[in-house]
């Protein structure tokens, strides 16, 4: 049985990966914050049906003992490093807090690994926010970084590191350059949850206008499903190597918009408000991915369309807001 190490566990990604990898007979093992194994049932939503098959580990990012602590005491085969500050507006917020959990945080665990366990697996959840304002379109693994935010800063530095220490110790090292992706467990901060959520709510009632920044933001959308399969075919390489995953598509914020509140039978126009204070103090405008490496190399590909994923997320927050789910509400609210 292998045994894997996820990083992040609780998030988006870290609850997909984890069900694929339980899926594949693996033993999963998961790092969480020590708060949330005090408050459970606000820290493992995603995760809450899973608790009796994974392995929890409390360790931060922040603490190089926490991590060296967790990789002394079991072996693992593959480790996936998922766990990052990973909203980009918050990263303008708080830029010190972001580059202290995102850059140290990856140094602590291929430092570690490197101490404890060379021969484990590294995957780096990169980011096509590394690629910022772009010279070149579509993107590809060729593409030069010109981040334009502190968490894209943090994401090159977390991408250098993982390729020097393949390079210069020989770690099985590699990064995933990976494209927008969402689905219903996406955080109620990122723009396509804030939208399919708040749709949910002014069509039930609840709520009566959406705040939103720059509509005409370009994305490349996938599914999260979709992308920790490719998390995972990374690591069966026989050589380690770095991929762009993306759908190779971009929709504007406004796209996004009129699907979500087309399918709860909404005009966007008459709900939408653009609100200076979600303007970023530097935006990506465009990003586009060229996955073709990750297609012919892995045999990848998405099997969601973005009008699926629309139409899932939209329909995932209705039935939640006519269940009388209030996590969005609080949520949104915060961010409001
Ligand atoms: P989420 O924000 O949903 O999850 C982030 C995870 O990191 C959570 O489990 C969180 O734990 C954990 N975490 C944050 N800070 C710390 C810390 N100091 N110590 C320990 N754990 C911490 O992100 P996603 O699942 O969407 O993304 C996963 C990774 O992929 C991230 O690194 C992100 O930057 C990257 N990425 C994501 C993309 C996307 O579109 N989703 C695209 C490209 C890259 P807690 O629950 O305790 O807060
Ligand atoms: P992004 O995702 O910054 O691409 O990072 P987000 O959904 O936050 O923003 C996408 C685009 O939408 C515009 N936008 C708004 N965004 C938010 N959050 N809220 C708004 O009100 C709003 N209005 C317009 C943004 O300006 C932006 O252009 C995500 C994260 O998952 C990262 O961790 C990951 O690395 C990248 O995707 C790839």
């Amino acid at each position: 049985m292998k045994r894997a190490l996820i990083t992040g566990i609780t998030g988006q990604d870290g609850s997909y990966l984890a069900e694929l990898l339980l899926g594949l007979g693996y033993q999963v093992h998961g790092i969480v914050r020590r708060v949330a194994l005090e408050d459970p049932t606000r820290h493992f939503t995603r995760i809450e049906h899973l608790l009796d098959r994974v392995i929890l580990h409390p360790a931060s990012l922040e603490s190089y003992p926490s991590i060296f602590h967790v990789l002394a005491k079991d072996n693992f085969d593959e480790c996936y490093h998922l766990a990052a500050q990973s909203f980009v507006a918050e990263s303008f917020a708080d830029g010190f807090s972001t580059m202290n959990t995102n850059i140290n945080g990856t140094h602590y665990m291929l430092a570690a690994l490197r101490e404890l366990q060379p021969k484990c697996r590294f995957y780096f959840a990169g980011s096509s926010e590394m690629f910022g304002k772009v010279n070149q379109s579509p993107q590809n693994e060729e593409t030069p970084f010109h981040p334009r935010s502190p968490y894209g800063i943090s994401k090159v530095a977390g991408f250098e590191l993982t390729r020097n220490y393949r390079e210069a110790y020989g770690i099985f090292s590699l990064s995933g350059i990976l494209f927008n992706h969402e689905g219903p467990r996406r955080g109620f901060e990122f723009v396509t949850r804030k939208i399919t959520s708040s749709a949910a709510r002014i069509k039930h009632g609840q709520a009566s206008e959406l705040r939103l920044g720059n509509l005409d933001a370009r994305r490349d959308w996938g599914h999260a499903e979709d992308y920790v399969r490719a998390m995972h075919l990374m690591l069966q390489l026989e050589e380690p190597d770095d991929f762009v995953i993306a759908s190779g598509e971009s929709h504007t914020v406004r796209e996004f918009c009129e699907l979500a509140f087309g399918e709860v039978g909404l005009n966007y126009h008459d709900y939408v408000v653009v609100d200076e204070r979600f303007y970023r103090p530097a935006e990506v405008e465009s990003l586009v991915g060229d996955s073709s490496k990750a297609r012919r190399v892995l045999n990848w590909k998405p099997r969601y369309t973005f009008a699926e994923l629309v139409k899932l997320m939209v329909q995932n927050d209705l039935q939640a807001v006519a269940g009388g789910s209030t996590a969005s509400d609080k949520s949104i609210a915060s961010y409001d």
